[in-house]
């Protein structure tokens, strides 16, 4: 796992494992209680996980602390790192494996003096916010949103498939996630056009079998076995 003292950034080829099947979640994005709901979607196999408490209902204070808890503990006992959205504060306090933040947030050039070696993840829209997360030390980018997405309320014009080309024809070779109304169906579309893995949340946390969702999602997205 990233962090450890004196291991250093995370490789990039590492990062790209990790962000195969990427489930971001929050108690506003799940039926059942997110404890619930992670492990299963642990049980079908996500490589990584967001904690992303936002939206209608979202907790705060010591709630919000102590749920990010016990989601991190869950993921500790699986071996699959745990990055906290947005909240820097809240991710050294648990010991979070690391940050995302996106353009409107903590500048990433800060946020990596904050966090070390954790990991940063930082959303990137346009091929020069991509370049500059690049410079300040991101070690992923999320592009998005791919698709129309209900999850956030704020997100901008999906800009499809095709924006991850563009990034990777100009020049990105940073691991690259894509997010934003992503389901199985259009997963394997995702990875063609350059990205790395695919962040979900609904597509896992509204599924009716949360496990058997993750599972089909980290079938097809499987970088090296593309038969089309
Ligand atoms: N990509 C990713 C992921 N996670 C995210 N949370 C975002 C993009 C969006 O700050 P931001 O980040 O634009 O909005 P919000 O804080 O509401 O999520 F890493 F998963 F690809
Ligand atoms: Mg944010």
């Amino acid at each position: 796992m990233s962090g450890g003292v004196g291991s250093g950034r995370i490789a990039a080829d590492r990062m790209r494992q990790l962000l195969r099947t990427y489930l971001v979640l929050g108690s506003p994005n799940c039926r059942d209680h997110p404890l619930r709901v992670l492990e299963a979607a642990l049980d079908g196999g996500v490589t990584l996980v967001q904690f992303r408490e936002k939206g209608p209902g979202a907790l705060t204070g010591e709630p919000l602390r102590a749920l990010a808890a016990q989601l991190l503990a869950a993921c500790r006992r699986r071996g699959v790192p745990f990055l906290v959205n947005d909240d820097v504060e809240l991710a050294l306090a648990i010991h979070a494996d690391g940050v995302h933040v996106g353009q409107e947030d903590e500048a990433a050039a800060r946020v990596r003096a904050r966090i070390g070696d954790r990991i940063l993840g930082v959303s990137a829209h346009t091929f020069a916010e991509a370049e500059a997360a690049v410079r300040h030390g991101a070690d992923y980018l999320g592009i998005g949103p791919i698709y129309p997405t209900a999850s956030k309320a704020d997100a901008k014009a999906p800009q499809g498939p095709a924006i991850l080309r563009e990034l990777r024809d100009r020049g990105i070779t940073l691991p690259l996630v894509g997010i934003g109304g992503i389901t199985v169906e259009t997963a394997r579309d995702v990875i063609r056009a350059g990205a790395d893995g695919v962040a979900v949340i609904s597509a896992i946390t509204l599924a009716d079998d949360v496990r058997q969702a993750a599972a089909q999602l980290y079938a097809t997205t499987d970088a090296g076995t593309s038969t089309t």
